[in-house]
């Protein structure tokens, strides 16, 4: 039998609410939305390199001492909460005066970064090794790796840090520990080849595809391997590197993972939505997950040459990962750091 009461929803709403209870009924408007398809988080969005150039520049005037431990400016992407470039990737572009040292630190967000200006006296010491972040370098600080950024240069040196940090946020996991001193010890036997992917030996690979069909989509595309099992990068973050040989008109294709992009050289749109993004040597930009995108070179004759990381291994790992219309079934070919081929690894 049911007893009626005089109670509006809304009051017993209220009512539960101060007992910190809710009913599933209030989630309505959230499944209405989900319904209709994951919605799009973020927006398409491209950074121009002489203005984050410029605005690093100026930092190193406006900025105090005591706030030059990292002197990153992090892209925020205008259609997300938080200041992130998408919902699980932080990305920024560092930059380092000649002489100067990023004091050393750790964290459990793990890390990669792409060097812009720089040639082998720009490193990262990564757990006592050093490691150089010369141009166009690929250089991984996994999770909980201590680092420390050093500029024996005498020009300033730049990258792109790309970081898991609003994912470790999202579950908890996000901690920080200062090494208590400026510089690691360096190990004895110095470099570490592991952690690096240099330009040297990773550009005569991409480059070296020749005339061969590749992605619809991407062209000739190629993901950075980790050394230990061939997999990604990082569990959280893949890196990905693409030639769009002249002349080539990608198709449209949209997929679950969200992605910054760095634009090696070259010139080229890439149309995403409804957005048109203009790139040229040295930008970055956003193509948000689920979003329909197809990238073009500009240049009938000339390479054009796009770095990305995206969230995909991620999502892969929570078996969310999609793509439609549904990738060729071959992963991108692998390349490894260092002197690691996939027999030695
Ligand atoms: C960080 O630790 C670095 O170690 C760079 O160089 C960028 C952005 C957000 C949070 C931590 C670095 C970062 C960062």
């Amino acid at each position: 039998m049911t007893t009626h009461t005089a109670k509006s929803r809304e009051q017993f709403d209220d009512e539960i609410e101060a007992l910190h209870l809710r009913g599933q009924w209030r989630f309505d408007e959230d499944v209405q939305r989900i319904s209709k398809g994951a919605p799009p988080s973020g927006e398409p969005f491209l950074w121009k390199w002489t203005a984050i150039r410029n605005v690093l520049l100026e930092a190193c005037d406006v900025m105090p001492d005591s706030l030059r431990q990292r002197r990153n400016v992090s892209f925020v992407n205008p259609g997300l909460r938080t200041p992130n470039a998408t919902s699980t990737i932080t990305a920024g572009v560092q930059l380092v005066t000649p002489g100067e040292l990023a004091w050393g630190h750790r964290h459990t967000m793990g890390a990669i970064r792409f060097g812009i200006e720089g040639d082998e006296r720009l490193y990262t010491v990564v757990d006592g090794d050093v490691v150089p972040l010369a141009a166009n370098d690929l250089v991984l600080t996994p999770s909980w790796t201590w680092h420390d950024h050093h500029n024996e240069m005498d020009r300033n040196g730049a990258w792109l840090d790309v970081l898991d940090v609003p994912l470790l946020m999202a579950i908890d996991q996000a901690r920080f520990q200062p090494l208590g001193e400026m510089a690691q010890q360096q190990n004895a036997h110095n470099v570490n080849l592991s952690l690096r992917y240099a330009w040297r030996d990773v550009e005569p690979v991409l480059r070296g595809y020749g005339s061969a069909p590749a992605s619809p989509y991407d062209d000739v595309v190629l993901e950075y391997a980790n050394p230990v099992d061939g997999g990604p990068t990082l569990p959280t973050i893949g890196c990905y590197l693409q030639l769009l040989r002249g002349g080539f008109e990608g198709q449209t294709h949209h997929h679950s993972s969200a992605a910054i992009y760095h634009v090696v050289e070259g010139a080229g749109v890439t149309v995403c939505g409804d957005v048109e993004l203009h790139w040229s040597a040295h930008d970055s930009f956003v193509v948000p997950s689920w979003m329909p995108h197809l990238h073009v070179n500009a240049s009938k004759r000339d390479d054009a040459i796009l770095f990305s990381a995206t969230d995909r291994p991620l999502l892969e790992a929570l078996k969310l990962y999609r793509e439609d219309p549904p990738g060729p079934g071959v992963r991108p070919a692998p390349i490894f750091p260092g002197n690691f081929s996939r027999e030695e690894a």
